[in-house]
């Protein structure tokens, strides 16, 4: 092929009353190396910008190989080989260094999962793996419970609603549409209600709502229970029970340490055994299913399946399962 690879001509961008760039024409020769050089506020980002498709060209044509690219999308643009680098580097903090060299390929090998699955290194693959340290303790691990849940639900068309295990569930479900989960959120005192309105929202629309509850909330909360049995909102909420306020307990310990008193009293007020509230109990005496609790890590998945079956048929189903503290 002959031609330019790259020419712009009369292109122009402004930012409001501002013209960055004004009518601007140059062409890149194939197989050349060409720079931009100019003083600081020129507009030689916004080119770079305007050519990457960060933003869109108000005037003018901007032709790769002949070919007009000023609609095409930057993830398009850069498939034909049209890419950029940034002054500041950016680091994805939960992959290795590999990983983040290895996602420079992306365009060119189908994603992500095609550029790491060749080489096993897809990072939930090796999360799923980490995940099964531990695997059969009791009481059952975060990370067990998130995945017994994600094998359970992956084939559903499900949302999360609240979450009480961040740090497993953000690396071991596929979070592959936008309205799997609606954000954070809000912490104690809030996780039952804003799911009961997460499943309420969903209702209707054949999916599955899942709430992985904490324990001390739905003591303050209990009265959500009932509202989803007179309501008929269905939800599978499954409880992450550590017996405990643990997060304020932690604090309380922390205090202790801070202030010189007694670290052995922390627990007052913060744990919640002795005698241990029955929260299948009281989703049945609610008017919802309930099952547990259940420490037996191989007694989950049999108890979710069944969960999933009350879901299905429009109830709310709690599981109760009794996790470590954190
Ligand atoms: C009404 C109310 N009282 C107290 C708190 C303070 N607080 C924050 S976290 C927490 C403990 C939560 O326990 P649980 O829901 O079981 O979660 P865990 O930390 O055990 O995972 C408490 C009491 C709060 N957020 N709201
Ligand atoms: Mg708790």
């Amino acid at each position: 092929m002959s031609g330019p690879i790259l020419t712009l001509e009369n292109v122009s961008k402004s930012f409001g009353g501002l013209r960055v760039v004004e009518d601007l024409s140059f062409s890149v020769r194939r197989g050349s190396r060409t720079a931009l050089i100019g003083p600081n506020g020129a507009g030689k980002t916004t080119v770079f910008n305007l050519i990457t498709g960060v933003y869109s060209i108000d005037a003018g044509r901007m032709l790769l190989d002949g070919a007009d690219i000023a609609a095409m999308p930057s993830r398009q643009r850069i498939r034909h080989g049209i890419a950029r680098n940034f002054q500041n580097i950016r680091l994805m903090p939960h992959l290795s260094a590999l990983e983040n060299v290895l996602i420079g390929q992306h365009c060119r090998n189908g994603g992500l999962r095609g550029v790491l699955q060749p080489v096993n290194l897809v990072p939930r693959n090796r999360w799923q793996e980490e995940a099964r340290a531990n695997w059969d303790a009791s009481p059952i691990t975060f990370a067990r419970l998130a995945l017994e849940i994600w094998e359970a639900i992956k084939h559903e068309d499900w949302v999360l609603a609240a979450n009480n295990l961040k740090q497993q569930v953000r690396k071991l479900w596929d979070f592959d549409r936008a309205y799997r989960h609606p954000g954070v959120e809000l912490g104690t005192a809030t996780q039952i209600g804003i799911s009961l309105g997460v499943a309420l929202a969903h209702k209707g629309k054949g999916r599955i709502v899942v709430d992985i509850q904490p324990d001390g909330d739905l003591m303050f909360d209990a009265g959500a229970l009932w509202v989803a049995a007179k309501y008929e909102i269905p939800m599978l909420v499954v409880m992450h029970n550590n017996r405990a306020y643990y997060n304020d307990w932690e604090h309380q310990i922390r205090m202790a340490r801070m202030r010189g008193t007694d670290e052995a009293k922390a627990h007052i007020g913060m744990d919640l055994f002795g005698p241990e509230p029955d929260f299948a109990g009281l989703a049945r005496a609610m008017g919802c299913y309930g099952e547990g609790p259940i420490d037996r890590p191989g007694d989950i998945r049999p108890a979710l399946d069944r969960a999933l079956a009350e879901v299905k048929k429009g109830r709310l189903a709690l599981i109760d399962t009794i996790t470590q503290h954190r």
